[in-house]
């Protein structure tokens, strides 16, 4: 497989076969995203100290509804980290899921580390991507910041994980130039590929997050903290995967789980309402548009070129 021998590093692959755990699964033979989340908090305690967040403790033994399906539920912060935290969803010959997420203090415009997976026996529904703090196509120092020595990030895996095809359109504003979006048949070597390409991303994160510094402008903390916000508001809002959630754990734990768990932070970082971001959502009558997309589903194949400029054009194609 070629892409160990494209440099930034290959080990990531190794856990894949080792203790893979989670037993069962759809993703071949002995292996499960929690490898993949074993192995990261591993390397996240090599170079800073985790301490269990407070969200831990209500989350961690949350059980499904369905005996046969495993939720495992984990949450930290560290010193620059206000929040990361992994929820793997394992359910025997049916669906394996993954949402992994890291994010920064507000004192620090470090992107928002996301990977996740859905992964049933006929596919893998996968988002790997250093979520930009703030939108690159408007602002370019940000871009350059973090995205300009990244690309060989995404030119090593573009082809092994081909752009998935049409997206909610919305969703792009929170992707970056290097984000493997990709829909692929879970055979063993593809989610080998996909390991390999989890663990150089998130290594990227922590890498990044070691050379961040302090910002000590009150404005740009206030900035970056409502750009957090922003994202946080949308995905609780907007997350794919609630239906499936709801279906394990109820729609009131579902929620819980949502808003005080996998995007913690959507009822303290910041006050504004999900509408007052996305007034576009905005129905008459003053609720929520239950639509995940009001422009519909575009760009059909990957937007950006191969330097990380837009090319998708301004809106849906
Ligand atoms: C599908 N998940 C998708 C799709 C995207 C994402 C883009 C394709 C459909 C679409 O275009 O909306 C993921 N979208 C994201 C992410 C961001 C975003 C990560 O905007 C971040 C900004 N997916 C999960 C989890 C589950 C899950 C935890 O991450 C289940 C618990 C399920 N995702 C899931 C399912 C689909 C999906 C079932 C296919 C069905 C559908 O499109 O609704």
């Amino acid at each position: 497989g070629g892409v160990y021998h494209l440099g930034w590093g290959g080990e990531g692959a190794e856990g894949m076969s080792g203790g893979g755990g989670g037993g069962g699964g759809v993703l071949g033979a002995g292996s499960s995203y929690q490898s993949f989340v074993r192995t990261a908090l591993e390397q996240t305690r090599l170079r800073t100290a985790l301490t269990p967040h407070p969200s831990q403790e209500k989350f961690r033994l949350i059980r499904a509804n369905d005996d046969a399906a495993v939720l495992d539920a984990l949450s930290f912060s560290a010193p620059k980290i206000r929040l990361l935290r992994s929820l793997t969803v394992e359910k025997k010959n049916s669906v394996q899921v993954l949402d992994f997420a890291a994010f920064s203090e507000p004192e620090y415009d470090l992107p928002i580390f996301c990977a996740n997976a859905f992964t049933t026996p006929a596919q893998s529904i996968v988002v790997l991507d250093l979520n930009p703090l703030y939108d690159i196509t408007e602002d370019k120092d940000y871009k350059d910041k973090y995205y300009r020595n990244l690309m060989p990030l995404i030119h090593k895996y573009s082809e092994l994980l081909p752009w998935g095809g049409k997206i909610t359109s919305e969703s792009l504003r929170f992707f970056s130039p290097i984000v493997i979006w990709t829909i692929f048949e879970p055979t063993e070597r593809n989610h080998h590929v996909l390991y390999s390409a989890l663990m150089d991303y998130y290594k990227v994160w922590l890498q990044l997050t070691d050379q961040a510094t302090e910002e000590n402008d009150t404005t740009k903390v206030v900035r970056n903290r409502e750009a957090q916000h922003r994202y946080l508001t949308w995905r609780a809002e907007k997350d794919p995967g609630f239906p499936l959630l709801k279906k394990l754990i109820g729609e009131s734990h579902a929620k819980d789980l949502v808003t005080e768990f996998l995007f913690e932070g959507v009822h303290s970082l910041g006050t504004k309402s999900f509408l007052d971001y996305f007034r576009e959502y905005a129905c008459d009558d003053g609720t929520v548009n239950k639509k995940r997309s009001m422009i519909g589903k575009s760009f059909e194949d990957r937007p950006w070129d191969a330097t990380g400029e837009f090319i998708g054009g301004k809106d849906a194609g």
